[in-house]
């Protein structure tokens, strides 16, 4: 499965001082042309004046050409290039303006190396001593260096930006997400190991201090239903966010809040957990489910009452009429974790009956391109 965390791409950004003296040993290690002691017929101010400023051209370059690095190996953050998830998140962890600035000021700081190098070109073939040349050449690469080294907390900070963002599990934009809500300790993380075909990634959200979950599963689809073997398998990730679709909403945090906003940008069907074996708690429960279809009134959901095998035949009889009752519009689903292949089999109908629906939400999210 390839990963599509953009930030996974992105090198490791260098520390300013690193940076200067790669940039510098680089230049002083290269031979200049024409400026050997050997070449006897040329007078040595004229090879000292062309090798300085050639080794000034050389710096400028080494400098410039390493900050657009840093710039373009940078995920392009604006509408469209990356998924919207990846802005919110980044917005919500660091502030995108902040790190458009900063990209920005590296750029500006390239332009700066490249004026420096301009200025002292026209001075050092006008220089008229050997060590003038050398002490102009000097002059200016203590100027890059002053920019650069302007530069350094910058350069920690979009450094802070990748290591944070790379952790994050890589979430396959184009494949439909299930985002999986539920109280505590209904069976979120069991549903997610059950239908998951290899071992689900786990990776750290900036936002949270817990660990987020992404498994990945195929879901057949047929030509009709009298046809036995599949057109097709299309690929789906479900994934887990412990704190931010487990609690009510009165209970989340500023960052959940915003978290649960990101999450908007990603989930094109909903799986709400139900466990009636927790008595205690199904008012919460209930709250939560109505706080859910509220937050996400035009995403899919699919709903499972789960740990049937703990409930009695009179408890089952009882919740279906209360269920039926008063939510008829969603499916009434009871399953146990531990059997994978029914869960599979109710996602499997669920993303039948709502492919339609699930296919709008991905255009909206700008997930799928528009026909
Ligand atoms: N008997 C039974 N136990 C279950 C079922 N689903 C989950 N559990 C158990 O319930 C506990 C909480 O499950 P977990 O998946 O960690 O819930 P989460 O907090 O929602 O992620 C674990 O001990 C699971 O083994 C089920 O269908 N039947
Ligand atoms: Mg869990």
């Amino acid at each position: 499965m390839p990963s599509t965390n953009p930030f996974r791409a992105i090198k490791p950004i260098p520390f300013a001082d690193e940076l200067f003296t790669i940039s510098h040993n680089t230049v002083m290690k290269t031979s200049i042309r024409g400026t050997a002691t050997s070449a006897k017929s040329v007078p040595l101010l004229r090879k000292s004046r062309k090798k300085e400023a050639a080794r000034i051209e050389l710096l400028s370059r080494e400098l410039r050409e390493r900050l657009f690095r840093i710039v373009e190996d940078f995920p392009t953050l604006q509408d469209g290039h990356i998924p919207d998830f990846y802005i919110e998140i980044l917005d919500l962890s660091f502030s995108i303006d902040k790190i458009r600035q900063t990209l920005g000021s590296l750029s500006g700081s390239a332009d700066l190396v490249w004026k420096i190098k301009r200025e002292y070109l026209g001075t050092v073939w006008h220089a008229n001593s050997v060590l003038a040349t050398k002490d102009l050449r000097r002059a200016a690469f203590g100027r890059m260096e002053s920019v650069i080294k302007k530069l350094k907390s910058r350069l920690e900070f979009l450094e802070s930006v990748r290591r944070e963002m790379r952790l994050m599990p890589g979430i396959d934009f184009e494949q439909p997400t299930f985002c999986i809500a539920g109280y505590p300790n209904v069976g979120k993380s069991s549903l997610v190991n059950g239908v998951t075909s290899a071992t689900p990634e786990i990776g750290a959200y900036p936002f949270t201090t817990k660990e987020a979950t992404v498994g990945h599963l195929e879901i057949p689809v047929y030509a009709s239903s009298s046809h036995k073997k599949p057109l097709t398998h299309i690929p789906c990730q479900i994934v887990d966010t412990p704190g931010i679709l487990d609690r009510p909403l009165d209970e989340r945090n500023e960052i959940e809040l915003r978290a649960l906003a990101a999450l908007k940008t990603l989930a094109a069907a909903i799986v709400f957990i139900f466990d009636f074996t927790q008595q205690e708690a199904i008012n919460a429960q209930l709250n939560l489910f109505n706080q859910i279809i509220n937050e996400f009134p035009e995403v899919p959901l699919l709903l499972l009452f789960g740990k049937a095998d703990l409930l009695s035949h009179e408890d089952t009889n009882s919740l279906e009429a209360f269920w039926k009752e008063n939510f008829s519009t969603y499916e009434f689903n009871l399953v146990t974790m531990n059997d994978p292949s029914s869960i599979h089999s109710r996602l499997e109908h669920f993303f039948k009956t709502n492919q339609n629906q699930i296919t709008t939400i991905m255009r909206q999210q700008n997930i799928l391109a528009e026909d």
